[in-house]
Formats: structure tokens, sequence, C-alpha cells
């Protein structure tokens, strides 16, 4: 069993060696334009050779619940395979007890196992210039290792969370992005170079890491966020961008449900992956083969694929209660 994330409490020199190496690795891919079956532009990597996907959504520093899932995939064995991929939706940090840990678990993942792992971005990883409330990483990291090295830690952080992509395309079947989808028309028509360019600090970026799917059937098809940043997007809006990448479906976290929740007419399936800051939710991820890819017409079809997390959910009494 791997014992990823299980070891006790790294010193300062051993996070800022991981995160570098993790901000060396995105950038190296970056610069090669491609990973194993795949390609890479910028913000955006698109898969087109795939065996099996492992897809995990928010962790919100739940270690526990991270752990749990890297026992039940257990990634060695699953990326010994190197058509198999592990693709995380971002929202790493925050709430949960163990934010540095649940980065460190990713990180060692994605240095292990470059070609293999796609780290995305959140909007809890977001550039400063998109500053929110609840981001409790940055006090977090300074009460455990002081101003200095706290400093030290968080600025190399913020520069990992620079290297990280904003959208995942599986070709021909899923668009896997944070938070939701952009609804300006130009976006949607120009969409792989949006989505490639959405590393700057723009509008783009904003929508694809806080939109949220409403039902909103009335032009614009779109509303202003409650959350402050980003918009609630409308069902036509996820046509349009489906239809425009070439998917039948797209797959997005960033808001707690019980695991999952299905929206847009079985277009949009919403996976959360932790519990810990959410105890009144359930925590999922999705474990999809090529085959039932292949014959998926939409998030319905994918309902199989879901794996619980803890407590009484695990279907098959894999992984202890607690
Ligand atoms: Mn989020």
């Amino acid at each position: 069993m791997p014992d990823i994330g299980a070891q006790s409490s790294p010193v300062a020199s051993r996070f800022l060696e991981v995160f570098k190496q993790t901000t060396d690795n995105l950038a190296a891919e970056r610069g090669r334009g491609r990973m194993v079956g795949g390609v890479v532009s910028g913000g955006l990597v698109e898969i087109r050779e795939l065996d099996n996907l492992a897809i995990i959504s928010d962790l919100h520093g739940d270690l526990m619940s991270l752990n749990r899932i890297l026992q039940a995939i257990r990634p060695e064995e699953f990326l010994a395979n190197s058509g198999n991929k592990i693709v995380f939706l971002g929202d790493y940090v925050d709430r949960g007890s163990d934010s540095l840990g649940v980065l460190y678990s990713v990180c060692q993942l994605k240095n292990a196992h470059p070609d293999s792992v796609v780290l995305m971005r959140g909007n809890h990883e977001a550039p400063s210039e998109f500053p929110f409330s609840s981001h409790d990483l940055p006090y977090r990291i300074v009460k455990r290792f002081g101003g200095s090295e706290g400093k030290e830690i968080y600025d190399s952080l913020l520069m990992m969370f620079r290297e990280l992509t904003v959208a995942t395309i599986i070709t021909n079947r899923l668009l896997l992005v944070h938070g939701g989808l952009p609804t300006e028309d130009d976006a949607i028509l120009n969409h792989r170079n949006a989505l490639a360019t959405a590393r700057e600090c723009n509008g783009v970026l904003e929508e694809l890491l806080w939109n949220d799917p409403r039902d909103l059937n009335d032009l614009p098809y779109w509303e202003e966020s409650q959350r402050g940043l980003g918009r609630y997007f409308g069902e036509p809006v996820t046509r349009k961008w489906l239809q425009a990448s070439g998917v039948c479906t797209l797959i997005r976290g960033h808001e707690p449900c019980q695991g999952f929740r299905i929206d847009h007419d079985g277009k949009v399936m919403t996976l959360f992956s932790c519990q810990e800051a959410y105890p009144a939710f359930k925590a999922a991820y999705l474990v999809l083969t090529m085959e039932k890819l292949d014959t998926a017409q939409s998030a319905n079809d994918l309902l199989t694929c879901i794996k619980f997390v803890g407590k009484a959910d695990i279907k098959d009494s894999a992984v202890e209660n607690e």
C-alpha cells in the first residue's frame, strides 16, 4: 500500500523541495507541450489516449479523505499502466486541518508520475488578484513555521499555483474544470485559445475557477454569482461549450454536495471529494474505464463509476468505518 501522505510532519526544507520540484515539472511539461498520451497548451491539457481515469475533486485540507481515496485507487499499481491518469480538480487547501499535508501528497504524486497526474487549479489556489475571505492557508503556514520560513513556503506555493492547469479535455468525452464554464461568446468561439491563455489573471480564469451551474434559461443565460467572483451559468452556455469542445459531459467540483450532483439535463456532474469541513455532505471520486467513456452519452451514464469515501458510504466495505 502506498504511504503517500502518511509521512510524519516533514520539515520546512522538505516542503520547499517538493513544491519546487512540482513547479519545475509543471513548467517543463508546458514547455514540452506534451505529456504521455496528451498535449499541454498553456492552461489546457488534452488527453488523447487513455485506458482508465480517476478524478478527484475538492479536498480542502482533508488529508484523511485523500488518503482513503489513494488507498482505494492504489496509485503505484494504477499508474504502472501509462495509459491510466489521475486528474485533480483543484481546491487542495483551506477549511480543513491539513492543507499542507494534502498539497505535499498531491505534489509528491505528481513528482513521482509527472506524465500520469494532472493537477488543476481551484479558486483556493487563485492568484492574489482574486482575494477571498476563507483563504486560511498562509496563516496556518506562518503559525506552524513562523514568519520567515512560513513566508518562504507560501511564496513557493504561489509560484506552484501559477503553473497549475485550468482545464482538461478528455478527447471526444469530457471537459473538466474546477468551477464552471465562461459565459462570453468570444471565449466559447475561441475555446481552445481561451482555455490555453487562462493562466493569465483574466476574466476567463475567474469564471473557470468560480462559476457554478444554475437553471438560467433566459438570455443572457448567466447571472452575477453571490460568491462575489464569477458567475452562475445556464444550460445553454453548457450546451455551447460541450458542442465547441466536442465532448458530451462537463465534470467540475467547487460546490459541496452528497458526493455528486447532476445539472443541466445530465450535461454537468459536480463532484466533491472531502468531508472534514463539510460534515453534512458526502465525499466521492470517479474511476472511469475507456469502455465506459466510449458508451456514456451524459453524466447519468457515469453514476455507476462514482466511489464514495468514508463512513457508511463505502458500498463494498473495503475501507474501515469511523
Ligand atoms: Mn472551489
